[in-house]
């Protein structure tokens, strides 16, 4: 008996609240073949019962926001790579149903050898394939499938044969191969395809299930806006134009031929990690710092003020004499936002151990040149840490009560060596002096690669041992 479906698939989000402004509907355009798949692919999710272990990866293309709409695992990557990033995801979590959702541009062209390569290794993935004929997103550019003859933002006068070549037919390719295991092309273009599509997606998705390997449905799509046709006439577009070039059918089908493969995984403990990926490495010997005995011995610094007070500059002395001195550093300036005189930051890292992560969100000292930095960051500071500000340009005081807070008149010191601008090189004097981190003559001798001004060394050299001066009347 015919089943009357009056509610959404369960594989969708009852309501799209990832999606800004209007919840309830797509943000694809009249007509467009992408939601009628994506409503296939929620209802085969639903159908199959793999909604919980189903990861949908969206892809650079006007499919690109697939997350708004499904509820399943979701992953956005970047142009052409969905096979290589849905590879990974199997591999790591071989229970999960991998689904590669593609557009012809993002697949076939930049995307060309990743595909190839995916379908080749037989990866037990799932890919979507949505050939519409054209770059949709970026205006209606050629598409490696864009067929003959067909004007486009890129082939104004036509694709012709002799530039572009022949529209590829992906399925048939991916067919010459060993390693896919069901391969298929259908349509979106009425209820008589629309039900063959549906078949098409079940059985690509079953392959997966069952550990055949991999699978593929290439899906010919509407895309009025990009062919610059009315929606209520792209099927007949379809029929005249994509159909006599894209034959529909199973173009290879192995599936009774394979053994069901289910790949093993191993979880590891961070030690087996560490001893697999010889990434052991010694114990650190500790700075002989006054930091060393609240337990930072490798500072993360933050140094944060106005651009043009000199905040990049200021980092760079640290880490150019921190790697004098053989020291692992990492120096990551902001440079946007200084350009306009906005806030400027810069993260600084110093260890005797490989840094992870060069960035700084919760550093062991921060560097507070104006009062915005000085607010903004102070209750990022880790517990035990050193906030110094230049208390000559910031008018209020630190409130944290469980670090070692530093006012240091940086400005006005500047200003009495007859340069404003040299703050920054007194606070790194105090700071290298007070806290024994590295010898203030590191700096000294590395002030050459962080002061562009060559005229300015010398001065700069002054402001350092100002700042050192400074650093032993704490
Ligand atoms: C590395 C990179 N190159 C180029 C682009 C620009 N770009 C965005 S979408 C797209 C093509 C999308 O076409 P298709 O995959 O056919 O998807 P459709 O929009 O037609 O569904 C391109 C070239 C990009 N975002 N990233
Ligand atoms: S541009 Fe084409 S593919 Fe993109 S949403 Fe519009 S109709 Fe769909
Ligand atoms: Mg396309």
């Amino acid at each position: 008996m015919a089943k009357l479906i009056l509610e959404k698939p369960k594989g969708f989000c009852d309501s799209y609240e990832r999606k800004p402004g209007d919840h309830g509907t797509t943000h694809y355009c009249p007509g467009c073949g992408h939601g009628n798949i994506h409503k296939l692919l929620a209802e085969a999710v639903e159908d199959l019962g793999i909604q919980d272990r189903t990861i949908i990866i969206s892809p650079v293309g006007c499919s690109v926001f697939v997350y708004y709409y499904f509820a399943t695992g979701n992953i956005q990557v970047a142009h052409g790579r969905a096979p290589a990033v849905a590879t990974a995801l199997k591999r790591a979590n071989p229970h999960a149903i991998v689904v590669s959702y593609q557009g012809d541009g993002d697949l076939a062209a930049i995307g060309g050898n990743n595909i190839l390569q995916a379908a080749n290794r037989g990866e037990h993935i799932t890919v979507i394939f949505v050939n519409n004929a054209i770059y949709g997103m970026t205006g209606g550019q050629l598409a490696p499938t864009s067929l003959l003859g067909m004007k486009t933002a890129t082939t104004p006068y036509g694709r012709d044969l002799l530039n572009e070549g022949p529209p590829m037919k992906v399925v048939e390719l991916l067919s010459s191969l060993d390693g896919p295991t069901y391969l298929e092309r259908q349509a979106i273009m009425g209820n008589k395809y629309i039900a063959r599509a549906r078949k098409a997606l079940r059985n690509a998705l079953q392959c997966q299930i069952d550990g055949k390997g991999f699978s593929m449905v290439e899906i010919l799509s509407a895309c009025p806006s990009g062919w610059k046709v009315d929606p209520t006439d792209s099927y007949a577009w379809m029929e005249k134009n994509m159909l006599p070039h894209f034959q529909l059918g199973v173009t290879k089908d192995v599936r009774a031929e394979r053994e069901p493969f289910f790949r093993t995984f191993k979880t590891l403990s961070a030690a087996e990690i560490v001893e697999q990926l010889d990434l052991a490495v010694p114990e650190p010997k500790h700075f002989p710092s006054k930091l060393q005995k609240t337990g930072y011995g490798d500072p993360s610094i933050k140094l944060a003020g106005f651009g043009g007070q000199g905040i990049l500059s200021a980092g760079a002395m640290l880490a150019n004499a921190g790697m004098e001195q053989g020291l692992q550093t990492s120096w990551i300036p902001s440079y946007g936002p200084e350009m306009r005189g906005g806030t400027a930051y810069c993260f600084v890292n110093l260890s005797e151990r490989p840094i992870g992560s060069p960035t700084v969100s919760h550093p062991d000292v921060l560097m507070a040149f104006n009062r915005p930095s000085l607010e903004k960051f102070e209750p990022d500071v880790k517990p035990g840490g050193l906030l110094m500000y230049d208390s000559t340009i910031i008018d209020v005081k630190p409130k944290r009560g469980d670090i070692e807070i530093l006012a240091v008149p940086a400005t006005q010191m500047a200003d009495d060596l007859g340069n404003t601008r040299m703050a920054n090189t007194i606070m790194v004097g105090v700071y290298v002096a007070h806290t024994g981190i590295m010898s203030p003559a590191a700096i000294e001798q590395t002030l050459p690669l962080a002061i562009k001004r060559k005229n300015l060394v010398d001065a700069n050299k002054k402001a350092l041992r100002a700042g050192v001066d400074f650093a032993a009347t704490l």
